[in-house]
């Protein structure tokens, strides 16, 4: 495995894999994921805000692997719960939540609310072995339904409705999801220099593996 060009993404979730995957196709680069590599230790999630969960993760698992590695922390905030679930979204309605349990819960602590407004936050960490990191970060806002609609996307896609599309998240399909999402505009925000990412990760490696003769 080349490690330099090669980019593993840090996550255990397939919804995110997959729409990562989709938005990375045509670089010059092989995409991992975790599932590509034997059992690794689990990243403590303890920061406060997603840059530092990000950061967390992309940097533990380039540190384990030795390869560049982009991670993704993630989640949604709701106005009229002070911004919760916010970085606990994977584990809102407990540790082992299922999505369809988060939703639930959402609705059940939004019930009566007139306050609908949501916003989606994401926070793309691109880190090296040494430590150093690029980071990029948006949002896509929208509004929380009462009930939940439509079958596709994962974690609260059913409840976000989107007002442009007039549709949730999980009614629309992953390319319309990334050309608007807080994930599709943070990883397109990357991939717009992506030959200066190239470029940096290449500076940061170490020696070794510049001037290795593998192919
Ligand atoms: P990794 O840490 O392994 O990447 P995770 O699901 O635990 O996976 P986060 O800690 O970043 O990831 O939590 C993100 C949660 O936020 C995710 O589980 C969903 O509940 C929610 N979320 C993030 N992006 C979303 C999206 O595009 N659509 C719906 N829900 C989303």
């Amino acid at each position: 495995m080349d490690p330099l060009k090669t980019l593993v993404i840090a996550t255990r979730n397939p919804g995110k894999t997959k729409e990562i995957r989709e938005l990375l196709t045509g670089y010059p680069i092989t995409v991992k994921n975790l599932d590509d590599f034997g059992p690794i230790p689990e990243v403590i999630e303890d920061g406060e805000r997603f840059e530092e969960n990000a950061y967390k993760k992309s940097s533990f698992t380039s540190r384990i692997l030795g390869l560049p590695t982009l991670s993704d922390d993630s989640g949604l905030c709701v106005e009229a719960l002070d911004g919760a679930p916010g970085i606990y979204s994977a584990r809102y309605a407990g540790e082992n939540a299922t999505d369809a349990q988060n939703c639930e819960k959402l609705l059940k602590d939004l019930k009566g609310s007139k306050n609908r407004n949501a916003a989606f936050h994401c926070v793309i960490s691109i880190a090296v072995p040494t430590g150093a990191a690029l980071t990029y970060e948006s949002t896509c806002q929208g509004v929380i339904l009462e009930t939940p609609r439509g079958e596709n996307g994962f974690g609260y896609d059913p409840v976000f409705f989107f007002p442009e599309f007039n549709k949730t998240f999980a009614e629309i399909s992953r390319e319309e999801k990334s050309r608007v999402s807080h994930r599709g505009k943070a990883l397109r925000e990357m991939r717009e220099e992506f030959d200066k990412v190239m470029k940096w990760i290449y500076l940061q490696m170490p020696l070794d593996d510049k001037f290795s003769c593998e192919e």
